[in-house]
């Protein structure tokens, strides 16, 4: 059988992780990459073992042998880029958050639907082994009645007024910055854990860094600048390093969440706790392949692995930043592999039954971020308006 072809728009840090989850399906193969110009594109190509390098991304949509494209750019070029890709006629998987505005989610969705083409947004933390495995158990009323449901998902790589990356400013992350980037994720998985929309929130967020030293060099995302010795330029900051917000599911059930990137010694943790009326349920990203049931009396004292704190030497085996352990790849996989099935399988977005995060997922993530973008500003409640 043919494999299925494959572009990717866009090598940071992220690209190369949906390369390396592409590669690890046997029918599915990546034969094209597109970058800002050709002599980067070629580089990072002969880098990644990839054949064909584009340095403008419109001509690899015109490219006939591909058929899906990731779009792994930053966030203020997903809404266009999805659009071209649609429009071109490609099966599409976007990062996350999927637009800038509820307003541009809900056109990419219609469009999606309106071409046919298979849509995927990368919530990848729903993909992990034991959070589907909570997922049936809920389901299937192992933890009674759900009442509460409490988390975080905190981050240290923007701790240092040195940190400084793409993100932090409006114009190429969007006009939410924690929230979009991970709070995204926290809503994106327990919606699908506990099968409920959140439907209301009440936020209060955070600039706790308002201006940051930003040097000549681009960091990009969890590479460390501190030390280096640099030339800074002071930037003002206007979007969030926190925030904490009250949710309400569609059924009454009540919940919390607090985000932050600059919390030391947080890495990649997403966390959450579920509360029924039988049992309670804590999963922490951090560590994977462990599900709490029930109670908890006393807080982990972990080290965990990250390549920051490792010796150079040492720092060559380890693949993933901080706080990505065995799950992280794994879950991606997951993701690429229920997204080609359904490829491979010619199924119907529009009827078949999906087991990935679709345009809709991430439509209603951008919802849920401009409700509490609201909330903040207005200070009270705000419902989640999904149209
Ligand atoms: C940076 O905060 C980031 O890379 C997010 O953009 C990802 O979605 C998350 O999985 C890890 O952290």
């Amino acid at each position: 059988m043919e494999k299925i072809k494959v572009g990717i728009i866009g090598t940071g840090f992220i690209g190369p992780t949906h390369i390396e989850a592409i590669r690890r399906l046997g029918f599915v193969e990546v034969v094209a990459l597109a970058q800002s110009n050709q002599e980067a594109a070629e580089q990072k190509a002969a880098e990644l073992g990839i054949p064909k390098a584009y340095g403008d991304y419109r001509d690899m949509l015109q490219d006939s042998d591909i058929q899906v494209v990731h779009n792994c750019t930053p966030n203020h070029l997903h809404f266009e880029m999805n659009k071209e890709i649609i429009a071109a006629g490609k099966h599409v998987l976007s990062e996350k958050p999927l637009a800038t505005s509820r307003e541009e989610s809900a056109e990419l969705l219609a469009l999606a639907r309106e071409h046919k083409v298979v849509h995927g947004v990368n919530f990848n933390y729903r993909q992990f082994p034991i959070v589907k495995q909570l997922e049936t158990m809920i389901k299937s009323g192992e933890l009674g009645k759900i009442n509460l449901v409490h988390g975080s998902y905190l981050q240290d790589w923007l701790l240092f007024d040195t940190d400084f990356n793409w993100r932090l400013a409006p114009e190429a992350g969007g006009k939410s910055r924690a929230v979009a980037d991970i709070g995204s994720h926290w809503c994106d998985t327990v919606q699908y854990v506990t099968g409920k929309r959140i439907v209301e929130v009440f936020a209060d967020l955070a600039t706790v860094i308002p201006v940051r030293k930003k040097s000549a060099s681009n960091a990009s995302t969890f590479t460390e600048q501190k030390g280096q010795e640099e030339a800074y330029e002071s930037v003002p900051i206007n979007t969030e390093d926190y925030a904490s917000v009250l949710v309400r599911f569609e059924d009454g059930t009540k919940g919390v969440f607090t985000v932050s990137q600059v919390s030391a010694g947080r890495k990649n943790r997403l966390s959450f706790e579920i509360n029924g009326s039988e049992r309670s349920a804590f999963w922490n990203q951090e560590e994977p392949e462990k599900l709490w049931i029930g109670h908890r009396d006393r807080p982990n004292e972990i080290l965990l692995a990250d390549p920051a704190l490792f010796s150079s030497e040492a720092r060559l085996s380890i693949h993933h930043p901080g706080g990505h352990n065995e799950g992280w790849p794994d879950g991606l996989k997951n993701g690429m592999l229920h997204f080609y099935t359904f490829i491979r399988d010619g199924k119907d977005p529009l009827r078949d039954q999906v087991n990935f995060a679709t345009f809709l997922d991430g439509h209603i993530s951008m919802c849920i971020t401009d409700a509490i973008l609201e909330s903040h500003e207005q200070q009270k409640w705000v419902k989640v308006n999904v149209k």
